[in-house]
């Protein structure tokens, strides 16, 4: 039979979560900011591990425009604080059009999860700053929970689930480890405190990953970050690369390995002064201007997760050396709700 240690227990969704599942068709998810890179890493999950069909918009866009919303449409929405004006308004407008709603939140009791069928918390508490960092950690897990859980009536197979559940179980120390390279990424984090621009780049569910870095940079540390999926450089972004342009790669040991050390060397050839964050330090080698951070080495599908914990902790220490103030950033609010 299926794992079920706790972790996947259908009964944390709440009393309905059986029978709405079983007729789920699609996923739309919405979110804003950082609760929205936590979605698009979902919708990988869910359309490769599962097959599920998933969409993931903005709130702040979709509210706005005439959606069309198909049959069994689960609708998730990943807030914070659960007050977001946008993710509610969106939430409101689809309420009777949709099979159901799934929230992902840290706060019982706000408005999202007061209006939602049902509720996934995070159990993580509400951030004590403006930038979301444990929310998006614990909404990742939570999403992954809920590929488990809908994937099981897809096409995730048991052995998919249970290499999952097992990843899952690794997850506290690998985390731990990536806290260690703190001095480390203190070090790193003189080159971009002087600088105006920089670049973050991955592939895969990387690829949000390097947006949720550049949002991070960008929130705490008021340097103008762009992301950029690798393989989209050579279709402008690399017009941009010189040696004032710093460049922060995230490059685990997978499959889109060899694909990303091309988009690299493309970099480096121009001048641009690479951070990369590799998986394999024998695939990827330190150079000139090439400064290379070792992870430790995980489970394929915990790489968006951990490799998060190392980008929030270079724009902290970007921030600390600016002297901003890293907890209430300038112009932006803990949550957004008009
Ligand atoms: C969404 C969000 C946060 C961001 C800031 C403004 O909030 O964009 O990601 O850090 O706090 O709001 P939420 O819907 O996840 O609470």
């Amino acid at each position: 039979g299926r794992i079920n240690d706790g972790l996947v227990d259908e009964s944390v969704f709440g009393e309905q979560a059986t029978a709405i599942f079983d007729q789920v068709k699609q996923i739309q998810i919405i979110a804003c900011g950082t609760s929205y890179h936590a979605g698009m890493i979902a919708k990988y999950w869910m359309e490769s591990l599962a097959g599920i069909p998933c969409h993931v918009e903005v709130a702040s866009e979709y509210r706005y425009r005439s959606v069309v919303i198909q049959e069994g449409t689960l609708f998730v929405s990943i807030s914070q604080s659960g007050e977001t004006a946008d993710t509610l308004a969106a939430l409101r407008d689809v309420q009777d059009q949709i099979l159901a709603s799934l929230t992902i939140c840290n706060v019982p009791g706000s408005s999202l999860v007061r209006e939602s069928d049902l509720n996934l918390m995070t159990k993580a508490g509400p951030e004590i700053g403006v930038a979301s960092t444990k929310a998006f950690t614990t909404q990742l897990v939570a999403l992954l929970l809920t590929t488990i859980v809908l994937g099981r009536r897809f096409k995730l197979t048991e052995d998919k689930e249970r290499e999952i559940v097992l990843a899952l179980a690794e997850l506290p120390s690998l985390i731990e480890r990536s806290i260690a390279m703190d001095g480390a990424i203190e070090s790193m984090s003189q080159s971009f405190a002087e600088k105006h621009h920089s670049l973050f780049l991955g592939r895969g569910t990387l690829y949000p990953v390097a947006m949720e870095g550049a949002l991070k940079l960008k929130e705490i540390s008021y340097i103008h970050a762009e992301a950029y999926p690798a393989g989209e450089l050579k279709h402008g972004p690399l017009a941009l690369v010189d040696k004032d342009m710093p460049v922060v790669a995230v490059a685990p040991q997978n499959d889109m390995l060899d694909k990303l050390k091309a988009n690299l060397q493309e970099v480096s050839a121009r001048g641009g002064e690479l951070f990369i964050f590799a998986g394999s330090t024998q695939d990827v080698q330190p150079g000139e201007g090439i400064h290379v951070l070792g992870m430790p080495s995980m489970p394929q599908i915990l790489e968006p997760i951990v490799y998060t914990i190392p980008l929030q902790l270079l724009s902290y220490h970007v921030a600390v050396l600016k002297g901003t103030d890293v907890d209430q950033p300038r112009n932006l609010a803990k949550s957004v709700t008009v």
